[in-house]
C-alpha cells in the first residue's frame, strides 16, 4: 500500500513481440498531444527509446523489431489528473530474454528488482499468439502415444504455462523479500483489433476462453486484485513495408483504443495504468 503523495511503481512486462513498445511508443504521442488521462511530470525525461518507433509509426509504417542485444530499460515519470504520481517501468528486451528467464532464470537482476519491488504489475499477453498454442494439455493423448520415441520432439511448453511460470517466479521472489500482499495486476489483452471481436466482448471471457490455463491461475491468486483489458495501441494492422496513408492523416495519436473490463472500448490509453494505481491505493 502506499501512502497520499507517495509514487506509484508501475511495472510492465510481457514476451517478445507481445506489443511492448508500440503501447510505450503510442502512449508518448497520447502524452504529447495531451489526450490522455496522464502527463509526463519531469519536462526533460529522456523518451529517445521510442523515438524509432514513433518514426515508423509517423511514416504509416509497423516498427522492426528491438535489434538483437539492445536491452533498454524506460521509466516514464507521470502523473495523473488526481494529481497522483506515477513511475512507470517499461522494460525493453530484445528477443527471448523473458523466455531465457523462465527457462534459465537468469535475467538482468534490476529488471527483476524493479519488477518486485513495483506496486502493480501490467502484464502485456497477444492472444493471437497463444490462439495456436497446443501443449501437453491440450494434445489429445492419441498423438502422444503415435510420437515416434527418442525423438526429443516434446510437447513445447505452452505460452500460458510459461506466463503462470513467470507469474510464479515473480510472486516467489516477492515472497522471499517478504513484501506482502500481491501486488495488484492488469492483464492487458494486447492488439485486439486482429482479432476481429464483435463490439462489447469483454477481455475478461476472451481470456478465459482463450488462456483458461492462465486465466485460473490469475483467478485464483489475485482475486479481485486483477482485472482484464484490452488494448489496440494501432487500432489497426500496420506492415513494415506499405505505408498505410489512412493512418498517417488520422494521425498515431488518434489511433487505437482500450477494451474496457464491461467490453466498451476508450480512446485513452492510459486507463490501464491508471485503474492500477487506483487499485494499488487499496
Ligand atoms: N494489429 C496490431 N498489431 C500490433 C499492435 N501493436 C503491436 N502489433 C504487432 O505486434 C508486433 C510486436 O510489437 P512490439 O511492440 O514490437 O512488441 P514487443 O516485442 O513486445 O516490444 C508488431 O510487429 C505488430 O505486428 C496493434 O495495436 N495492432
Ligand atoms: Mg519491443
Amino acid at each position: 500500500m502506499t501512502g497520499l503523495g507517495s509514487k506509484v511503481r508501475i511495472a510492465l512486462f510481457g514476451e517478445s513481440d507481445n506489443g511492448k513498445s508500440h503501447y510505450g511508443a503510442q502512449l508518448l504521442e497520447r502524452i504529447e498531444a495531451e489526450k490522455c488521462g496522464i502527463k509526463l511530470r519531469v519536462a526533460a525525461t529522456d523518451v529517445s527509446a521510442f523515438d524509432e518507433v514513433r518514426r515508423r509509426l509517423g511514416a504509416g509504417l509497423l516498427a522492426e523489431h528491438t535489434p538483437s542485444g539492445v536491452y533498454q530499460d524506460l521509466i516514464l515519470p507521470v502523473i495523473d489528473a488526481h494529481g497522483r504520481t506515477m513511475d512507470l517501468t517499461w522494460p525493453d528486451y530484445a528477443g527471448e530474454q523473458i523466455r531465457q528467464l523462465i527457462d534459465s532464470r537468469a535475467m538482468k537482476q534490476e529488471w527483476l528488482d524493479r519488477t518486485q519491488a513495483a506496486h502493480g504489475w501490467i502484464l502485456l499477453v497477444r492472444p493471437k499468439l497463444a490462439k495456436s498454442d497446443d501443449d501437453i494439455f491440450s494434445k489429445p493423448l492419441g498423438d502422444l502415444r503415435r510420437a515416434p520415441e527418442n525423438q526429443g520432439n516434446k510437447p513445447r511448453q505452452s505460452i500460458q504455462a510459461r506466463l503462470v511460470e513467470l507469474l510464479q517466479m515473480l510472486l516467489h521472489a516477492r515472497g522471499l523479500h517478504d513484501r506482502g500482499a500481491v501486488p495488484p495486476l492488469v492483464v492487458v489483452l494486447s492488439c485486439w483489433d486482429e482479432l476481429h471481436l464483435p463490439g462489447g466482448t469483454k477481455p475478461g471471457d476472451l481470456l478465459d476462453q482463450q488462456l483458461p490455463l492462465l486465466a485460473s491461475f490469475i483467478r485464483s491468486t489475485w482475486g479481485p486484485r486483477a482485472c482484464v483489458m484490452g488494448l489496440s495501441a494501432l487500432g489497426v494492422e500496420l506492415d513494415k513495408k506499405e505505408v498505410n496513408d489512412a493512418f498517417i492523416d488520422r494521425g498515431p495519436e488518434n489511433s487505437g483504443f482500450v477494451v474496457e473490463a464491461d467490453g466498451r472500448s476508450d480512446p485513452d490509453l492510459s486507463i490501464p495504468i491508471v485503474r492500477l494505481a487506483d487499485m494499488s491505493r487499496n
